[in-house]
């Protein structure tokens, strides 16, 4: 129940952060207090959620947050990486909502008298309602209004704030919400997806100006996920090349390289992001750092009617049915190391859903405490290869609202009793501070 790293480890230098990460829906309930958001709508929708629940309560991080604090503190960790619930901020006429920012405020503020450094991430997919009802990402006046939010809020976070992150997972927003549907607002059809992955990719863009203006010394970027692709044969190979280039390669070229991947030549027009003159210089504005959510690999085979398909995932798994493949995660990182020319990386999500068995007040969680042992070890190895990793963070800091799981699939290194709000630090977690503390 420790985790051991080489002693000339790079991550057990003073300079590298340890973090945990949540976000705002997942977490915080205090629905009443803020404006509804697309994610409120999808869970009231029969059968989107697996438990039928929603988001009304979380973990009540919303009247819980500085306990919650006192916890992180707890864990000895260097950062918090947390998200802003936009509906929470800004009024339906654009303006700032000042209960909805102070509340953010009093919570940077207590970060920063225990010396976390807050890492804040503007979107984590809780889209106002009243913006979805204009088309939400399908709309291109959606990214202007991103860039206004993301404005009031720099100005009003003053200089609190140690890294800001515009999105985090472009891919999940566009492509699980608005070409499969399984998440918010739960639009499907191949004609969706790539058109709002280019609305958030130039609401990125729109915006880093404004965090570069408003918070020149924090870091500013952007939180990718990235799902490495494989094939088991040489056949399949192309198959697996094609689904990389449209799940993961499609968010960060035009970040680096001003373009799609070339696979967007062989897409029909009905398929085709409108991309407007200019777009492509926009979304491809330098960044501080990259954000870099790992938690699984997967394998394709070539498929006629799609081009690919994705073969169910070998043993080991996780509880939410991922592959624990850490490999795949040190050659991601030296592969995007080689194909971009990368700005510090952070690792800002890993993590994996798995059993916990409760006894008493210790909460034993040892698959999770090996995945973590694992990717750890995978993040060292990609730093001994030269790739420039600063940072990891923990997903997640506790079980919370997972989604279209609901709360049937615990990621957290604390335990929540969603009955009492009690909170246990789950073994993972213990490992996790004594792994900090030793430094
Ligand atoms: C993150 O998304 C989210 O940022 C976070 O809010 C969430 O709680 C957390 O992960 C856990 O889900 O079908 O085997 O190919 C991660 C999203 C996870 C999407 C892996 C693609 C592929 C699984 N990605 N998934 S597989």
């Amino acid at each position: 129940n420790k985790y051991k790293l080489p002693s000339n480890s790079a991550m057990l230098k003073k300079d590298f952060t340890f973090g945990v990460a949540t976000a705002s829906f997942q977490i915080e309930g205090g629905v009443s207090n803020r404006l509804p958001c697309i994610w409120d709508t999808f869970c009231a929708t029969e059968g989107k959620i697996a438990d039928n629940s929603n988001g009304d309560i979380a973990c009540d991080h919303y009247n819980l947050w500085q306990q919650d604090i006192e916890l992180i503190n707890s864990l000895g960790v260097d950062a918090y990486r947390l998200s802003i619930s936009w509906p929470r901020v800004i009024n339906q006429d654009g303006s700032a909502n000042q209960e909805g920012i102070n509340y953010y405020i009093q919570i940077l503020d207590a970060l920063l008298a225990k010396n976390i450094k807050p890492f804040v991430t503007l979107y984590h997919w809780d889209l106002p309602q009243h913006l979805e009802g204009n088309g939400g990402w399908l709309n291109r006046e959606t990214a202007y209004q991103f860039k206004e939010y993301a404005d009031v809020i720099t100005k009003a976070f003053g200089d609190r704030v140690h890294s800001y992150a515009t999105f985090n997972e472009p891919f999940c927003s566009s492509y699980l919400g608005y070409e499969v549907g399984i998440h918010a607002p739960g639009i499907k059809g191949k004609e969706f997806g790539r058109k709002a992955a280019h609305h958030i990719l130039l609401a990125h863009g729109l915006a880093m100006p404004v965090l570069q203006k408003n918070s020149p010394k924090s870091l500013n970027g952007i939180v990718l996920n990235f799902t490495p692709c494989y094939a088991n044969t040489e056949a399949d190979q192309a198959a697996s090349d094609y689904a990389d280039q449209y799940f993961n390669q499609w968010y960060i070229k035009p970040l680096f390289d001003k373009a799609y991947p070339e696979i967007i030549n062989t897409m029909p027009d009905w398929q085709q992001p409108d991309i407007q003159d200019g777009d492509m210089d926009i979304i491809a504005q330098p960044i501080d750092f990259l954000g870099i959510n790992f938690y699984t690999r997967a394998i394709y085979t070539s498929d006629e009617d799609e081009i690919y398909r994705q073969l169910p995932p070998p043993a080991p798994i996780t509880d939410i049915g991922w592959e624990i493949y850490p490999a795949a995660f040190t050659s991601l990182l030296t592969s995007l190391n080689e194909l971009y020319e990368l700005p510090p990386v952070y690792i800002t999500e890993n993590g994996a859903a798995m059993a916990d068995t409760i006894e008493d007040d210790k909460v034993s969680d040892f698959d999770r405490v090996n995945y973590y042992q694992l990717h750890l070890n995978a993040v060292n190895d990609a730093i001994e290869k030269g790739v420039n990793v600063v940072g990891y963070f923990a997903w997640s800091l506790m079980d919370n609202f997972e989604w279209a799981e609901g709360y049937l699939k615990r990621f957290g290194i604390v335990y929540v009793d969603y009955k009492t709000q009690k909170r246990t630090i789950k073994q993972s977690g213990l490992a996790y501070r004594d792994l900090i503390s030793n430094r």
